[in-house]
């Protein structure tokens, strides 16, 4: 035994499987990473090894053995520190590490010492592999290697660890499209592309941000202001500080479209109470509203809603710029005295709500821990929204008033599935069973919305409240297009596609007997300025893209977070000019001012956030920060 010469690459293979499967071992005691099927098991399993073959593989390029070894050791040590600190930080906050919580103190104040209160002695385990490898090195003797074959196998080595890499983006791109560009769960993306990788990833997108952030100065905010205060429009006077002081509560109702509202699916009503709404004394509902999402979706919405700048045209802003200075509806109704929270049956991570809720000022941020799931009340994604509703509401009751309060729904999310007992209409029959299921889920949320009014009256909170309601963005995307053209009896043509980005809009105020239908064209980027004048909280000095939509001088003129638009008279979509109303293609004449003032507009918010350019402004006095004016 004590002579016996091992193969060449026996450290190297031990240091690999270790590490391989300790990582995978680590996965299922560290953290609580939620396995629905076969295949997301196999890439939990899988994810590790690519990068520890790349990584670890690097000592093939070290001659003498004794290198060899002492790098392997070092990489060991450095992949283990990485997995345990996030075991640590996970025990305090049920999340993974990313950059920016190491830099942002302020954000986790006490993160070093919970890590330091959370270390226990069976954690040296944590370091079995280096511990194992440490053994092997010293009591294992390993043969030499001759130059020639190195090269070989060295260059089939890695091309073999490069196949590992495209076989787990492979795996993880089919089981989440467009992982990487929306980037939405930490959780998803450490359970997809594995710890290390994902903390690859995560150094490359908050590095890309932090570069555009360094090189930015408030010079740059000089267009952008000028264009903002150029736009801006009177409140109504009506309507102005119509709710002030009133509990402020918005509903994100989950995929909801325009087109289900006021609509039969084959004799069946689909939205029985929010059609009663619209004609409501107390309700003022916008037809023509569209969402202005990108690949963000639900959290780019609520994006739009507390910045009232448009989102980004790649990736998701709530993970990329989670950091920045923003001036939030949050924040400003928080400095009136409100309490501000967002309710959410979720994890917490998810869009990277946890962090970017910090930035946003919003005080508190009820996620799923704050709710109890009982048996029966969880489909699809998570808590039921009936469920949801009623005990939000009771949170409610326990808050101090005034307070804002978020309530985002989950049901009425793809694929759209429900418990037998919850569905109260029908399936469509088309040759889609996601559109077909998305009429018995929208039914659902319309029932659990009618739900959520009763028990706000029944708690005492209703009349004393505003409330507002608004679609995230589409749930039936252009690939169901055929079984669209089925339900609607017309061909989708872009001009088609662009009018199904309506989703439904609702001011509730009650008492007030302001009740009509408004139908301007309209966006979500014109939620915060119309809420805020309705609540009496200034927002002239605001750098916002939107406007008040009971405003007079409100602008009819809606632009999509990808380029499309509509206007009172135009609707432009797949790089066509239609007269809106009649869908009829016009000449491109008609267009062109508009589509030069749509990229201009797209293209100042972009620059606000890459740059960070909120924090060279200062919201009180309308003043560039640091520039004469
Ligand atoms: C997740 C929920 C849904 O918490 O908001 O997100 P979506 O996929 O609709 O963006
Ligand atoms: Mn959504």
């Amino acid at each position: 035994m004590v002579n016996k010469k091992w193969p060449k690459h026996t450290i190297l293979a031990i240091a690999i499987i270790t590490t391989w499967l300790k990582t995978y071992i680590v996965y299922q005691i560290g953290f609580s990473i939620t396995i629905d099927n076969v295949r997301q098991e196999a890439i939990l399993f899988l994810s590790p090894l690519s990068l520890l073959l790349f990584l670890y593989g690097l000592s093939l390029f070290f001659q003498k053995q004794k290198n060899k070894n002492r790098y392997l050791l070092a990489m060991t040590l450095v992949t283990s520190i990485i997995l345990y600190s996030n075991v640590a930080f996970y025990r305090f906050f049920s999340d993974f590490i990313t950059l920016p919580v190491l830099f942002q103190t302020d954000n986790f104040g006490d993160l070093g010492s919970s890590a330091a209160a959370s270390v226990y002695p069976t954690d040296i385990l944590y370091f079995s592999d280096f511990i194992l490898l440490l053994a092997a090195v010293k009591l294992l003797q390993i043969k030499e290697e001759n130059k020639e074959s190195r090269k070989r196998h060295r260059k089939a080595y890695f091309v073999l660890s490069g196949a590992i890499l495209f076989l787990n983006l492979g795996l993880a791109e089919a089981e989440r499209p467009q992982l990487l560009t929306r980037s939405f769960d930490r959780e998803m993306l450490v359970k997809n592309l594995g710890m290390y990788n994902y903390h690859l990833y995560d150094i490359y997108v908050q590095s890309k941000s932090q570069a555009q952030r360094a090189f930015a100065d408030g010079s740059e905010l000089t267009d952008v202001h000028n264009y903002v205060r150029a736009n801006q429009v009177e409140p109504s006077e009506e309507m102005l500080g119509i709710a002030e002081g009133k509990n402020l509560i918005v509903v994100t109702l989950e995929s909801m479209q325009t087109f289900t509202l006021n609509q039969e699916m084959n004799g069946q009503t689909i939205t029985p109470f929010l059609n009663s709404l619209t004609e409501d004394e107390d309700t003022v509902y916008f037809p023509n509203f569209y969402h202005q999402t990108g690949l963000g979706k639900t959290s780019d919405s609520e994006f739009l809603l507390e910045n009232s700048l448009y989102p980004l045209s790649g990736g998701a802003v709530f993970f990329t710029h989670g950091g920045n200075t923003y001036n939030s509806m949050a924040e400003k109704l928080g400095n009136q005295g409100y309490a501000t929270n967002v309710q959410h049956a979720n994890n917490k991570s998810f869009w990277n709500r946890d962090m970017m809720y910090e930035s946003l000022g919003i005080d508190e941020f009820l996620d799923i821990q704050s709710y109890s799931v009982e048996e029966g009340q969880s489909v699809n994604w998570g808590m039921k929204d009936i469920p949801f509703f009623e005990q939000s509401v009771a949170h409610m009751a326990e808050m101090p008033q005034p307070f804002y309060s978020r309530l985002i729904t989950l049901t009425n999310h793809h694929p759209f599935t429900l418990d037998d007992e919850d569905k109260l209409i029908d399936e469509f029959d088309s040759n889609s069973g996601t559109l077909n299921r998305f009429f018995q889920t929208t039914r659902y949320l319309d029932e659990a919305v009618k739900v959520l009014f009763d028990d706000l009256k029944e708690q005492g909170l209703y009349e004393n409240s505003i409330i507002v309601m608004y679609g995230d963005h589409y749930g039936i995307s252009e690939n169901h297009n055929d079984a669209m053209a089925q339900y609607l009896g017309k061909e989708i043509t872009p001009y088609e596609s662009a009018q199904l980005q309506r989703v439904p809009f609702f001011v509730h105020i009650p008492g007030s007997g302001q009740g009509h239908v408004n139908d301007k064209i309209s966006g979500q980027v014109d939620l915060r300025p119309t809420i805020l004048n309705l609540m009496g909280v200034e927002s002239d000095t605001d750098m916002q893209f939107g406007s008040d939509l009971f405003s007079e001088e409100h602008e009819e003129f809606t632009i999509f977070r990808d380029g499309r638009y509509v206007t009172d008279d135009y609707v432009f979509a797949g790089n066509t000019c239609y007269e809106n109303g009649t869908g009829a293609e016009i000449s491109q004449e008609y267009c062109a001012p508009f589509s030069e003032r749509a990229l201009a507009e797209l293209n100042y918010s972009e620059r606000i956030i890459n740059g960070d350019l909120l924090r060279f402004y200062d919201e009180e006095t309308g003043h560039l920060l640091g520039t004469e004016q």
